[in-house]
């Protein structure tokens, strides 16, 4: 994506778009993470002449380089299976109680620290969050990133910091990581070879940004000063919550399985990790990719709320005959088992916005901060039944835009240093004055929503 910052303006324009495939391998599912660094190259010739650049990605997983600082292997998916049973072994060290009031992340078996007690580390002499690696490859200089730092699990939330002692008692070497470096700072510039394959003309800087894509959407959340809202960063996942000053370490918040991860300007991203569009975009890749649009249609028509399924069970984490997990979901809580692709797309749509519903009034509650409207950003803002599904189910506003907010996160950190936008907040009133935004009323009945989540909650 190559952004356009003037004092009065920003613009996206899309230079390239490539897929990425998980790759699934008889030792489990990896990353083609040599295919995306390519496709990073293609995009950077496609885009032409640019001022500065700046990475971001999916949280939590890594490469890890030898002594020469050559990758040792692909790096190993989030969601392949190696990481079940692991999060025990490491509680047994450290309590998950404390684990949370050191750390504040939320429990996912992917966490870094828990992928860590998996791997296998001979010979690894460095580990690298993906957007860092990918910035070490365009710049020979390694870094760790902050936000993207605070999904490893091992960053203390309170001091912005290593969480030392906690990496001492479980035995990881925190000589592994670069040294840390927060968004807005030098990463250094495009090396030679790949300015000749880019067919660029140096120098070239690389900036740190919040490499860790929701990072960078929350910071693209078009919100007013002083407004009181919450945020779903839709996509693959939705991230929903609020952005706080401190962290939330509280056992209740523990139970309720609220992150603090870190962003921008020293703010906590206190939110819940929820499955999102990934149930949706399995279910279309297993019905041989269908017409979204007619199918989100014929989806509108089918009666609410018939079945709901939870949204946030890590049973849905792993790839693969996700139509059939939904309705076995249905039929296990006893309720009406959706059949056809209307219906399971219903059902899914449904449950996404009353895990909305449930994430947004429990981050309220815990974080004991209110909130008047729901800012959607992302992928799922073109989603209009889902929005408005969301709207519906919080019984608050929706504000629906930027889709592209980790994009434009990302642009305007790295218009920083140029002079161009000076902190969040400038960020954001030069959002509201650009970016085309959509608003949904919540209609309907509250006490449909409070009935499915009861019967969701088996009460
Ligand atoms: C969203 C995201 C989430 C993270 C998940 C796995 O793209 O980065 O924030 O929990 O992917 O990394």
């Amino acid at each position: 994506m190559v952004g356009r910052v003037g004092p009065d303006s920003l613009e996206l324009t899309e230079a390239h778009r490539f897929p990425n495939r998980p790759v699934r391998l008889p030792e489990g599912l990896r990353w083609d993470v040599l295919g995306l660094y390519a496709g990073v190259l293609d995009g950077l010739r496609a885009a032409g002449q640019v001022d500065s650049v700046g990475i971001d990605s999916w949280a939590v997983d890594y490469g890890l380089l030898d002594a020469d600082g050559a990758l040792l292997g692909n790096p190993v998916h989030y969601r392949d299976t190696r990481t079940e049973g692991v999060a025990e072994k490491v509680w047994a060290s450290v309590p998950a109680e404390e684990l949370y009031a050191a750390t504040g992340l939320q429990y996912a078996p992917f966490n870094t620290l828990y992928q860590l007690r998996a791997e296998r580390l001979t010979g690894a002499h460095r580990l690298l969050l993906i957007p860092d690696l990918l910035t070490y490859w365009l710049t020979g200089e390694q870094g760790t990133e902050l936000t993207n730092a605070s999904t490893t699990q091992l960053i203390d939330p309170r001091t912005r910091d290593w969480a030392s002692d906690l990496a001492q008692r479980l035995s990881v070497d925190l000589e592994l990581f670069a040294p840390l470096r927060r968004p807005g700072e030098a990463a250094g510039f495009l090396r030679p070879e790949v300015l000749e394959e880019t067919a660029l003309k140096g120098p070239v800087p690389v900036t740190a940004v919040g490499s860790h894509d929701t990072a960078s959407a929350v910071a693209a959340v078009p919100a007013a000063a002083g407004e009181r809202f919450a945020y779903i960063c839709t996509g693959t996942w939705s991230l929903a919550g609020l952005e706080l000053h401190a962290p939330v370490l509280t056992d209740e918040s523990r139970a309720a399985n609220f992150t603090n991860e870190l962003g921008l300007d020293g703010t906590v991203r206190y939110l819940r990790n929820i499955m999102g569009l990934w149930l949706l975009q399995e279910c279309v890749r297993a019905w041989g990719d269908p017409d979204l649009g007619a199918l989100l249609l014929e989806a509108s028509k089918v009666p609410a709320l018939r079945s709901v399924v939870d949204a946030g069970d890590a049973a849905f984490l792993a790839p693969g005959r996700m139509p059939e997990r939904i309705a076995e979901a249905c039929r296990v809580s006893g309720q009406p088992v959706p059949e056809s692709p209307a219906e399971i797309t219903r059902c899914i749509l449904d449950s996404l916005a009353l895990a909305h519903r449930r994430a947004v009034a429990d981050a309220q509650r815990l974080a004991d901060q209110p909130v008047d409207v729901v800012y959607v950003v992302g992928g799922g803002t073109r989603n209009a039944l889902l929005c408005q599904l969301t709207a519906d189910a919080c019984g608050l506003p929706v504000v629906a835009g930027p889709t592209e907010a980790a994009a434009l996160g990302n642009v305007l950190v790295q218009a920083r240093p140029h002079g161009l936008v000076r902190d969040l907040a400038d960020g954001r009133r030069l959002l509201t004055r650009t970016q085309p935004l959509t608003r949904y009323e919540p209609r309907g009945r509250a006490d449909r929503w409070r009935e499915a989540e009861a019967r969701l909650a088996g009460r």
